[in-house]
């Protein structure tokens, strides 16, 4: 049994998060979670809302809300949805509670202790209407690399480059919409990240595990050349900036620290909540000196967010010279995009987490979302091809199979699985193909190729279909009792064999899946096991209710109605 820390890229606090939010990185490392605990791991899934920042900011005076009480609120929506999704975290935490806060202000002392840290007078935008600086989002303008329009102060959305907020051209305030604007002198403090090139560069090449997208995406900013980052803001929400003692640090009142800072450390606090609730112990699977040498840390993000979790976040880590767990395994997806263009809250385009659940099933769209999720190149979401995922590979492929052979067992057979019969050599191949595509599904979850171990799962449902065929209990029945009941015995041990396959990506419907033949156990199949030893003979089974129901037309035009669809 392996320890395994999981986390997922913290969702912003600033609104229920989107589809695509979901795909590339909770959903993902949920399945995997399942997947690991399924085989018996030790598995620890840390995830939390990111509070911090602009984001925050802009959001709750955007809902007419002080930042405190936005959070709080969105804190528990956020979580009630993740919920709702089956998302298995050990913890959902909060980047705004005092374990991220009080480590955050550690690793800023650390590294300044280590000479890494420097205040710097600096020269940031300030908003003469909004008599404020305006760090980061409260700035937007063009991108000098893309001349993408509308790009913020942090970071370009179009192109994915890192900004600072002096870059944009033609810059305005995210507040007002003001242009009067000028750059004036404040204090901050500087990540010395100059300095940390070589052991960020010696750590990449010590991680073997990382997916190829990953690992160019971090090289590309360490050949880009680091540079020293601010990591403070003048904003009032967020880590305060301490002196040595604790107290206020002259010169850097009313400064807190930088979100991107802060947020990746709350993978740590999160842990130490979760420790708060359980009475667990977070320096276990984070500490090298307290055990955490054994742990297999694995991280799921979008592609945008690699940059910081690469190179920003380690060098926190590398620079305080604790002997903190870095990442292991780290795996990025792309972009899910509404039809061809981009998922919008502003423009009513796509559908948001809340609202999908009022559609459909959670299990729905964590099959689609996973089985056709954006994972080594962008994806698109639409109606027609989510209707078609859902009609053919759940109704048509699984629900089918589930209901065609327990509705016979129960009209032909009284609902019990029948004893006699000697498999032969149709039972030969079926074994044989079974343990194949299981061994595949095996292997492509372990390496996190989720939409390849998805059709392997799927190949497994299919194989069970034809071997229905095949085997034609129906007419056998009408020569020879003996071999339908072969057959059916057969048939019905797939269905026990497909609620575990089925557990990592449909956690609502496994379970059901697995009742109607009496089978409880949704653990992943190890590789010497028997797979058609679960459904014994004399066991009652009992045909479920519709386990998926078929999208009609009419629904897909509805809802390309409502939540838009191909322009
Ligand atoms: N909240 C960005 C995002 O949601 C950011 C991730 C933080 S991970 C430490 O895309
Ligand atoms: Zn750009």
């Amino acid at each position: 049994m392996a320890r395994i820390l999981i986390t997922s890229a913290l969702p912003y606090i600033n609104g229920i998060k989107h589809l695509g939010n979901l795909a590339g990185s909770m959903l993902p490392a949920d399945v995997w979670a399942r997947f690991k605990r399924g085989q018996g791991h030790d598995v620890l899934y840390v995830c939390a809302t990111d509070e911090h920042g602009t984001p925050a900011e802009l959001a709750a005076a955007a809902a007419g809300q002080d930042v405190q009480t936005y959070c709080d609120e969105q804190h528990e929506v956020q979580k009630a949805a993740g919920q709702a999704f089956g998302l298995s975290f050990d913890v959902f935490g909060r980047s705004s509670k005092a374990p991220n806060r009080r480590l955050t202000q550690h690793f800023a002392a650390v590294l300044e202790q280590n000479g890494l840290i420097e205040e710097r007078v600096d020269r940031m935008v300030y908003s003469i209407d909004d008599a404020r600086f305006l760090p980061d989002r409260y700035v937007e303008g063009t991108c000098p690399h893309c001349g993408h329009v509308g790009a913020r102060g942090d970071q370009c959305d179009n192109c994915g480059r890192l900004l600072d907020p002096t870059d944009l051209i033609d810059p305005y305030s995210a507040i007002s919409g003001s242009r009067n604007l000028e750059v004036r002198d404040t204090r901050h403090l500087y990540l010395l990240q100059t300095k940390l090139e070589q052991p960020i560069r010696d750590w990449i090449d010590s991680r073997q595990g990382w997916q190829p997208l990953a690992r160019s995406i971090a090289l590309k900013h360490l050949d880009e050349g680091l540079i020293d980052r601010g990591i403070t803001r003048d904003l009032k929400w967020g880590v305060p900036v301490v002196g040595p003692d604790g107290g206020p640090r002259p010169g850097m009142e009313g400064k807190v620290f930088y979100v991107w800072f802060d947020a990746p450390i709350e993978y740590i606090g999160a842990t130490e909540e979760w420790a708060e609730a359980t009475g667990g112990d977070w320096r276990s699977w984070w500490r090298l000196d307290e055990g955490a040498d054994d742990v297999r840390y694995v991280q799921f993000m979008g592609k945008d967010n690699v940059a910081f979790h690469t190179v920003s976040f380690p060098a926190t880590i590398l620079g305080s010279g604790e002997p903190w767990k870095t990442v292991d395994q780290l795996k990025a997806f792309n972009w899910l995009n509404w039809y061809g263009g981009k998922f919008s809250t502003s423009q009513k385009r796509g559908v948001f987490m809340d609202q999908a659940l009022e559609l459909l099933p959670a299990d729905y769209w964590r099959w689609f979302l996973t089985a056709y999720g954006p994972e080594h190149s962008d994806a698109a979401f639409t109606w027609e091809q989510f209707q078609s995922a859902t009609n053919k590979d759940l109704a048509d492929v699984l629900g089918n199979f589930v209901n065609r052979i327990v509705k016979f067992t129960e009209s032909k057979f009284d609902g019990v699985v029948p004893d006699g019969g000697e498999p032969g050599p149709l039972e030969t191949k079926l074994t044989a193909d079974v343990a194949a595509a299981v061994a595949e599904a095996t292997a492509l979850f372990e390496a996190m190729e989720f939409r390849k171990a998805a059709a392997a799962v799927r190949a497994a449902w299919v194989l069970g279909n034809e071997y229905l065929q095949e085997a034609a209990p129906w007419t056998a029945l009408k020569t020879d009792r003996d071999r339908a009941a072969v057959v059916v015995r057969t048939a019905l041990n797939l269905i026990a064999l497909f609620a575990r396959l089925s557990a990592p990506i449909l956690p609502f419907t496994a379970p059901r899946i697995g009742e109607t033949v009496g089978a409880a156990d949704l653990s992943w199949p190890a590789s010497d096991e028997d797979l058609f030893a679960a459904v014994a003979p004399g066991a009652v089974v009992a045909a479920p209710q519709v386990l998926f129901a078929k999208i009609e037309d009419a629904q897909v035009a509805e809802w390309a109605d409502r939540f838009g669809g191909a322009e």
